[in-house]
């Protein structure tokens, strides 16, 4: 480009500048990059020295007329901006581009809970939500738990009244489902808030469940492996393998507790051949629990003896900390800015 057209072109590019320049010290940045002794213009006027001879005057001139014309437009910029800020309130500038607010994100929680109901949407599950304060039917007595069992006690459970506690589980919405279907076929996952008289740093008072509850006829233990197969495979990666544990729950019979191999590890027990932290070097960690419907629960809704079902539960807590590598469970709930940005 010859230096007529770079002169040209300077005023053209301070005059964009400046429409984005919202306070006398940008404007005065600008024209110290402009103007500024070692600024655009005399950068340019320095190369007047390689130019040819008879090409000398004409530049000058030009440059002379450009160099009043930046001045003029810095000068009327800053009268703009000095007579805003001279006590004008409502001096209003439509050119000015607006603010953005900060944009706001969701909670990692509810990104968790999100993805867990949509892979089981994906898999033709109804999602089912209710009330967070319950009746012991619904809670307790219809999934088989025995009026002694000390899941019962005032220590464990927060209650509100002498039949009615907040839920220690989303188990109750599997209840109101059958309820209301009144017979099977039912696939229903039940995400939410539930509370447990526990507070110390690894339990919170309040938390959050998945449950999902599958019933229909010659549903086997086979189906609820490959079901849990298939979702930590989602959540976890292709590569995540899962292992069952015999255990007990009141609920369901058989029941196991099912752990995916270690997501640091990868079901090593090691890295960099020291025993692996996450899994304290086993390969394996704990994310569900599981098991085939007890019969004394279809019972209780009125549902076929001949009919079979498998049940789930998981902490979503527990799953984001593994998921996003979060090490206290408290940082959940302080709602910490420093954490909830990076979602
Ligand atoms: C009905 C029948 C059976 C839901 C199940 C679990 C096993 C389980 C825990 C995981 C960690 C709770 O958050 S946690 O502490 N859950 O181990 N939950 S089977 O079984 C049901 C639910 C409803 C009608």
């Amino acid at each position: 480009m010859g230096l007529i057209s770079e002169l040209e072109s300077l005023a053209g590019e301070l005059e964009s500048a400046l429409g984005q320049a919202v306070s006398l010290p940008e404007v005065e940045e600008l024209r110290i990059a402009f103007m500024g002794r070692k600024g655009r213009l005399a950068e340019l006027m320095a190369s007047l020295r390689e130019a040819p001879a008879e090409d000398r005057p004409a530049i000058g001139q030009k440059a002379n007329a450009v160099k009043l014309a930046i001045s003029g437009m810095l000068e009327d910029r800053i009268a703009v901006l000095r007579a805003q800020s001279a006590g004008r309130e409502d001096f209003f500038d439509p050119s000015l581009p607006g603010r953005r607010p900060p944009a706001g994100s969701l909670h990692p929680i509810t990104l968790v809970l999100n993805e867990i109901c949509s892979i089981f949407e994906g898999l033709g599950y109804e999602v089912v939500s209710g009330p967070e304060a319950e009746t012991d039917f619904h809670n307790f007595a219809a999934l088989n738990f025995p009026a002694n069992h000390p899941a019962r006690d005032m220590q464990d459970t927060l209650y509100i009244a002498d039949e009615v506690l907040l839920r220690t589980h989303t188990s109750p919405m599997q209840v109101r489902s059958m309820l209301e279907r009144k017979k099977p076929p039912l696939a229903v996952i039940a995400p939410g808030k539930v509370y447990r008289r526990d507070s110390d740093i690894t339990h919170s008072p309040m938390f959050h469940q998945v449950e999902g509850l599958l019933v229909g006829k010659d549903v086997s233990l086979a189906d609820l492996r490959g079901t849990l197969a298939y979702l930590v495979r989602k959540l976890f990666g292709a590569e995540a393998r899962v292992r069952f544990r015999p255990s007990f729950f009141p609920f369901t019979e058989p029941s196991a507790e099912v752990d995916v191999t270690c997501i640091i590890c990868r079901g090593a027990g090691e890295t960099a051949g020291e025993p692996c932290r996450v899994c304290k070097g086993s390969g394996w960690l704990e994310i569900l629990g599981s098991g085939m419907v007890d019969p004394n629960v279809f019972k209780a809704v009125g549902f076929d003896e001949d009919c079979a079902g498998f049940a789930f539960g998981m902490g979503v807590e527990r799953i984001a900390m593994l998921k996003y590598g979060i090490g206290d469970l408290r940082l959940f709930f302080e709602n910490d800015m420093r954490l909830l940005a990076q979602f």
